[in-house]
């Protein structure tokens, strides 16, 4: 049966109610997620948005050409071509702000399972040591006191310093552009920042920029009383350098929700008994990932009703349609 209404493409998985809410106004057309599209070409004219976890590269667009939207589901959208998208006139959206607390609630949670050992405790606790052996061994490390520099201070950044306040803790930041309105302490370079801090959470998005820079010197830098916490992109840290100085005593532990090559973990952190691990659960609540759903689900359904979208990325434009 022919199907009249507007095609938008879903390669790969979703979030099911991203399928539930497009269901209700297009027609939606499942495809592999694999190395080339495995669409016909008839199909594929006539696809006109996209709605995608993952990522779609500069080939996924050319094999689209009548793609006006991508909606992609998830804050960072290094995953997706947006200069290519860009050049094409595609406009790209992602879900901002939706994420913030249930992100910024994580970051905090990570933080204290990192320096109080919980989740080592309660495994203590039904392993049935406490009873054996006896209380759980006391923390090497405590938040109190900490200084705390935050490398990115966007939405996110800007939520996990704010819960920090009633820490008491002394809170810093790095970013390319200090934000002036703010009374946080402004470092004007990763590498100060880390020397002055003893704690160190990153929650900068996937760029050329941050490649690799929460390296071995920065590392050092924080020294073996530091602690540094992911809840960014996996893409930003040396992991050689990280195993190497959590088992060498360069830095004191670490927590990460975030992996270079998800979901693969590199092994030599399974076998640190100084670093937290999450298996990239920040945001991952029912009802935070119903509203990441909602707005990208809303973003197509905007630009198909009325040519305007809600949250498109800085990089493509927003025009009109007609
Ligand atoms: O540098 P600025 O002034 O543009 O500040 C942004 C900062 N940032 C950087 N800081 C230092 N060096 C860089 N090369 C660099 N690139 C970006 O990261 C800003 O303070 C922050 C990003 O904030 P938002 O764009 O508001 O992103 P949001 O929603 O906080 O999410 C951050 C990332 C996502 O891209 C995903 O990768 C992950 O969190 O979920």
């Amino acid at each position: 049966m022919s199907d009249n209404r507007t095609a938008i493409l879903v390669p790969g998985k979703i979030h099911p109610r991203v399928l539930e809410r497009l269901g209700g106004h297009f027609d939606v057309i499942a495809a592999d997620r694999s190395d080339s599209p495995q669409v016909d070409v008839g199909t594929a004219a006539r696809v006109r948005g996209v709605a995608v976890a993952g990522g779609f590269n500069a080939a996924w667009i050319d094999a689209f050409p009548n793609i006006e939207v991508i909606a992609n589901f998830g804050v960072g959208y290094d995953g997706i071509d947006v200069n290519h998208a860009a050049a094409k006139g595609v406009v790209v959206t992602n879900t901002p702000d939706v994420l913030n607390d249930e992100v910024a609630d994580t970051a905090i949670a990570l933080l204290l399972n990192t320096l109080r050992q919980f989740p080592q405790a309660e495994t203590w606790l039904r392993q049935g040591r406490w009873a054996n052996e006896g209380p759980f061994p006391l923390s090497p490390f405590s938040l109190k006191g900490r200084r705390v520099g935050i490398y990115g201070l966007g939405r996110i950044g800007q939520e996990i310093a704010k819960r920090l306040e009633p820490f008491k803790v002394k809170i810093g930041y790095h970013t390319r552009t200090p934000r002036t309105e703010l009374t946080y302490d402004y470092y004007p370079s990763l590498k100060a920042m880390a020397e002055a801090v003893d704690t160190l959470i990153s929650i900068v998005p996937k760029t050329a920029e941050t490649h690799k820079v929460i390296d071995a010197e920065i590392l050092s830098a924080l020294g073996p009383q530091g602690v540094f916490i992911n809840v960014g992109r996996g893409w930003s840290v040396d992991d050689d350098a990280l195993i190497a100085a959590l088992g060498n005593g360069t830095l004191g532990a670490a927590g990460l929700d975030v992996f270079y090559d998800e979901p693969n973990v590199p092994a030599g952190y399974l076998s640190l008994p100084n670093v937290s691990l999450l298996p990239h659960v920040a945001s991952a609540s029912v009802p935070t990932r119903n509203a990441m759903a909602d707005l990208v689900a809303d973003n197509i359904i905007e630009w198909f009703g009325k040519g305007a979208v809600l949250t498109p990325v800085p990089e493509t434009p927003v025009k009109p349609k007609g």
